[in-house]
């Protein structure tokens, strides 16, 4: 299986892909957190990302792709691998498209959470006060909302034009979503 999760900021992708991945047997591979794991090593990517990250901006597409295509090139990614939180802008779409086309396979669904605005900006405020990410203040919650309409929106077109979003709604409880994920997913799977 090759799937892509999407939705706002705080709709849930991290949460929820690691048990979607783990269902597949497949790695889930988030940007959010390599960036994060980057910058709290202090690494030369982490310390370019993490000017973008505060700022609730997203890093450049060429860190990005670059990043990605090296680690989907690596063993746990042969079988499959779910995508947490790329591609984000149609540049990383064309480039996703090419590195899975490298691998003679193709991508067999595109997972968008929904969640109402309200409660996207009171999840996000309180992970602030669990786990302060320094991207999880007011302001720039508002930021990574408005960058997400702005740029990530529109893939969902993008995807729905060749038949591979499954829209799933993020509200309520943890394991009901998971539960609509696999729900939607199960026809892939039988396809
Ligand atoms: P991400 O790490 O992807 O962050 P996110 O969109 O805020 O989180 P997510 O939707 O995964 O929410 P979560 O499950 O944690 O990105 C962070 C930054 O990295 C970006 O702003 C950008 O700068 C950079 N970046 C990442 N990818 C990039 C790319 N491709 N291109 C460029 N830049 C990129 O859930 C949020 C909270 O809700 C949690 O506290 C969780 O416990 C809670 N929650 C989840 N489900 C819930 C439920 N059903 N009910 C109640 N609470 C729930």
């Amino acid at each position: 299986m090759r799937l892509i999760l999407m939705g706002p900021p705080g709709a849930g992708k991290g949460t929820q892909a690691k048990f979607v991945a783990d269902h597949f047997g497949v790695p889930a591979i988030s940007t959010g957190d390599i960036f994060r794991a980057n910058v709290s090593e202090g690494t030369p990517l982490g310390v370019e990302a993490k000017k973008f990250m505060d700022a609730g901006e997203y890093v450049p597409d060429e860190v990005t792709n670059q990043m990605v295509r090296n680690r989907i090139a690596e063993p746990d990614a042969d079988p499959g691998f779910l995508l947490d939180g790329y591609p984000r802008t149609l540049a990383q779409v064309e480039e996703l498209d090419a590195m899975i086309a490298d691998t003679g396979h193709q991508l067999d669904a595109v997972v968008v959470i929904t969640v109402d605005q309200d409660e996207l900006v009171h999840r996000l405020l309180q992970r602030a006060q669990t786990e302060g990410r320094a991207d999880d203040t007011e302001d720039v919650i508002r930021r990574r909302q408005e960058i997400y309409g702005a740029e990530t929106e529109p893939l969902i077109a993008v995807y729905k034009g060749r038949g591979l979003v499954h829209e799933v709604d993020g509200m309520g409880e943890v394991d009901d979503v998971t539960k609509r994920i696999f729900d939607a997913l199960d026809v892939v799977e039988q396809s």
